[in-house]
């Protein structure tokens, strides 16, 4: 026995204090995703892809690469700027601008890959200091026939780029296009590869552990920081480099507030917690959300939400089939919330009458499902048939689902106090429920559903140990 139980704590030593990190793709994999857009793009094509500059402040987490930048160089440093064309001369189809060693500087911000460490590292052809960038764009970009830019989010860059494209242009006879490749590499994120749907597990699967921690935690009169803190711990503990969003842990009257991210409330007895948290990891996003009552019990007025709420998100897991549209899922879940707040008496009027008054937006606000990946709202268009507002939307997506996407499913329904009509009894609960859905050849699959979802299993996950009480 005394053996095996030493090499037990042993394990769980090293599971505790040894991160192993995420696995990081290869210079195969970037090379290809450039291969793959350079076949989407016109012969002649030059592509120049922009690294943002780190951000002034010097508080708040380290600078995270853009993910479509990332996504075609793997280059995770800031400030470079990446140029690629395809039927250039070999030594100058993919050209990397970078910092330059200079430790006097990384002894400041960290430590660089360098001129020579872009071309051994990072496939790059040839490699030159990002000051370099104005002087050398001018052989880079001779001959091309259109310019493919993403600038990610720096304008000034965009608009001096654009500038001499064109002042470059006007010295030939031909009128040279210059267009945005975001939306082109959006659609390319849009179906995961195995390694991201690999590394899209792992995502999920720490942040079903951290949710399980901060459900173990919750009870009366404990601050939300503390379920916050636990779950940032098991996301950071476990390999990754920063949560995946802001996130939200909210008790009670902060159960009703879409996006309320203090976390800094004592939670009493008889409220609900609203739990929309999850880490990246690997530069991945997860995207989870539980529910749970801060007494380990569900009351009946809970009760009855969750189940809707559960009910709803089922409904719309069911539609996340290859070969349906995206709206189907936001149809089929606003019909049970519809169905189900209307025998609750929780809405007035016929289905038609909520559907065409919108009256349902007050107590379910939001959309139910959307993209995920490198970012949480990930790129990719949804082919909004009816853009007129955000409900509009909502009910327009018109993306055809294929084997690989990765969306969430996230109904939720939030009374607030002072809601007219309502009976006290339901004000300030809050329920939402997120998981992370694959589409596959064989239907949809949840990535998450390991967190305590169903009821039973949710008070289980609470349940104290013997002897304490909630
Ligand atoms: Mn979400």
């Amino acid at each position: 026995m005394r053996v095996p139980m030493l090499l037990v704590a042993l394990a769980a030593c090293s599971s505790t204090f040894v991160l192993a990190g995420p696995p990081a793709p290869g210079a195969d994999w970037f090379a290809a995703h450039r291969a793959a857009l350079a076949a989407k793009l016109p012969p002649g094509a030059v592509v120049v892809l922009r690294g943002p500059a780190e951000p002034e402040a010097e508080i708040g987490d380290a600078s995270r690469p853009d993910s479509s930048f990332w996504y075609l160089t793997g280059f995770p440093e800031a400030d470079s700027i990446a140029v690629f064309r395809p039927s250039a001369a070999e030594g100058k189809r993919y050209v990397l601008f970078v910092r330059a060693k200079n430790w006097a500087e990384e002894r400041w911000t960290g430590r660089r890959a360098g001129v020579e460490g872009a071309k051994a590292d990072y496939r790059a052809e040839a490699a030159f200091p990002i000051e370099d960038f104005q002087k050398e764009s001018r052989s880079l970009l001779a001959g091309a026939k259109a310019l493919f830019y993403l600038d990610a989010r720096d304008r000034p860059f965009r608009e001096k780029l654009i500038t001499s494209w064109q002042a470059f242009a006007a010295a030939g006879t031909e009128s040279l296009p210059a267009s945005d490749v975001a939306p082109v590499v959006a659609q390319m994120r849009l179906v995961k590869d195995a390694t991201e749907i690999a590394i899209l597990r792992e995502a999920v699967n720490l942040s079903v552990e951290a949710h399980r921690a901060a459900l173990a935690l919750a009870r009366p009169g404990v601050n939300e920081g503390v379920l916050k803190a636990a779950m940032v711990q098991r996301c950071l503990a476990g390999g990754g480099a920063r949560m995946a969003y802001a996130p939200i842990v909210g008790s009670g009257p902060n159960s009703v507030i879409l996006h309320y991210s203090d976390a800094n409330r004592v939670m009493q007895r008889g409220e609900m917690i609203v739990n929309d948290t999850a880490c990246e990891y690997g530069m991945y996003a997860a995207d989870v959300t539980r529910s749970y009552p801060v007494s380990g019990r569900f009351s009946p007025e809970q009760r009855a939400l969750y189940e809707i709420v559960l009910a709803s998100q089922k409904a719309g897991i069911a539609k996340a089939v290859a070969g349906a549209k995206h709206h189907e899922i936001q149809v089929a879940s606003y019909d049970v919330i519809v169905d189900g707040l209307l025998k609750l008496g929780l809405l007035k009027g016929t289905h038609e009458e909520v559907k065409s008054s919108r009256s349902y937006t007050a107590v379910f606000p939001h959309g139910v499902s959307h993209w995920l990946g490198l970012d949480v709202h990930d790129a990719g268009s949804y082919e909004f048939a009816d853009p007129r507002d955000r409900f509009s939307r909502y009910f327009s997506s018109n993306a055809t689902l294929r084997p690989g996407m990765v969306l969430t499913v996230e109904p939720g329904i939030y009374i607030p106090e002072r809601s007219e009509g309502v009976d006290p009894k339901w004000w300030n609960i809050g329920v939402r429920i997120e998981d992370d859905i694959l589409v596959t050849e064989k239907g949809p699959e949840c990535l998450s559903c390991a967190a305590p979802r169903e009821l039973a299993d949710v008070e289980n996950a609470m349940r104290p140990v013997a002897g304490q009480s909630r």
